[in-house]
């Protein structure tokens, strides 16, 4: 049997790399690879179940439709943080406050956490890719205390750690602790993430754009722009680019990870800062995206240096290979006056 290296393996030897680091980071990432295999067991009996498939009957702060497996993923990692102590407090995209940990063991950890526990949620029912993402910041507030919201509203160049689970025709986990990103594919039949994509590389450039056209006519001038240079044919550039749009960001994303592309969620005039999360979406890919080679940005500025104010902030999103964000914000930038 040929060596494979499991994720806990990885883990243990990266904190090998930091020998006066405390270890609780390699922990935190030992609880993130445990509850998301709980949540992907429960993920792949959607369909065999009726209690966890289809809507709660809840809307989160945002309105939006909760899905019973939204819910079973945020109370699955809320617990597993909560249990295990290495983080203080969880902001998550479900919950409309943060929730700081009361008990003393919690209270010393030095991480928060943000998440979107179950993205994409509403292809669950149809059995299509969704994912979960999160992000890991060093608390601000002194170790021993209560978690405060100025530990949660950092920006994103502050992050320790960030990555996703994408459950998937496989499920991966992918993370970056800021020194490249890693890919390990989950072996179901061991029940152990195994290191199969190793040191990721987002492509300069690529074929794929991925944007909901349907809303097409709300979409800023650059952008409608940008579509056109897209569709339009040119030898030189490998135009036409490919249209690919999954509607699950975690999925839209991987695959542009690894094939080359680009990933646009503009504002539209309904959604005047767009839809995604600057915390629990956003920067984690921006993260991912810079640490493989990549590029992310709102369409004028870098995602990772915008100082969140509010907790479910969104921003627009433009995320890929440096040379198709590069265009499409030359784009924005030529068209930002017109209406
Ligand atoms: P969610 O967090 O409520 O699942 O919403 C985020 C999802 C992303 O995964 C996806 O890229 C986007 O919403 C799709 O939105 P739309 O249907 O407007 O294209
Ligand atoms: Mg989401």
């Amino acid at each position: 049997m040929h060596h494979v290296t499991t994720l806990g393996e990885f883990i243990v030897q990266k904190q090998e790399d930091f020998p006066y680091a405390k270890g609780d980071l390699t922990s935190l990432l030992s609880t993130i690879r445990l509850a998301s295999k709980v949540v992907n067991r429960e993920v792949n009996k959607a369909g065999l179940v009726e209690d966890i498939s289809g809507s709660s009957g809840e809307e989160n702060i945002q309105g939006e439709d909760q899905q019973k497996l939204d819910i079973y993923a945020d109370e699955v990692f809320i617990a597993a943080m909560l249990n295990r102590g290495e983080v203080c407090g969880v902001g998550s995209e479900e919950n409309d406050e943060f929730i700081a940990f009361d008990n003393e063991t919690s209270k010393n950890g030095r991480y928060v956490i943000l998440m979107d526990p179950l993205d994409g949620s509403s292809n669950i029912d149809v059995n299509v890719s969704i994912g979960t993402i999160f992000s890991i910041y060093r608390r601000v507030s002194p170790v021993g205390e209560k978690a405060i919201i100025d530990d949660f509203l950092q920006p994103g160049t502050e992050q320790i750690a960030a990555g996703y689970v994408i459950y998937g025709s496989s499920t991966m986990l992918v993370y970056t602790t800021g020194n490249g990103v890693n890919g390990f594919t989950l072996d179901p039949s061991l029940g152990t993430y195994c290191l199969s994509h190793p040191n990721m590389r987002f492509p300069d450039d690529g074929k794929i754009y991925s944007i909901n056209e349907g809303n097409y006519i709300k979409f800023p001038e650059g952008v409608k722009q940008y579509i056109k240079y897209c569709q339009v044919r040119d030898e030189d550039t490998n135009r036409p680019y490919t249209s690919r749009y999954i509607g699950s960001l975690v999925a839209d994303y991987h695959r542009n990870m690894i094939k080359g592309g680009i990933y646009i969620y503009p504002t539209t005039e309904s959604a005047p800062n767009g839809k995604l999360r600057l915390l629990y979406e956003n920067n984690p890919l921006a993260f991912l995206a810079e640490q493989s080679g990549g590029v992310a940005t709102d369409g004028y500025q870098r995602i990772l240096t915008i100082k969140p104010n509010d907790l479910h902030q969104r921003t627009p999103l433009f995320i890929g290979s440096k040379i198709m964000v590069a265009k499409a914000m030359e784009f924005m930038k030529e068209f930002k006056n017109s209406k």
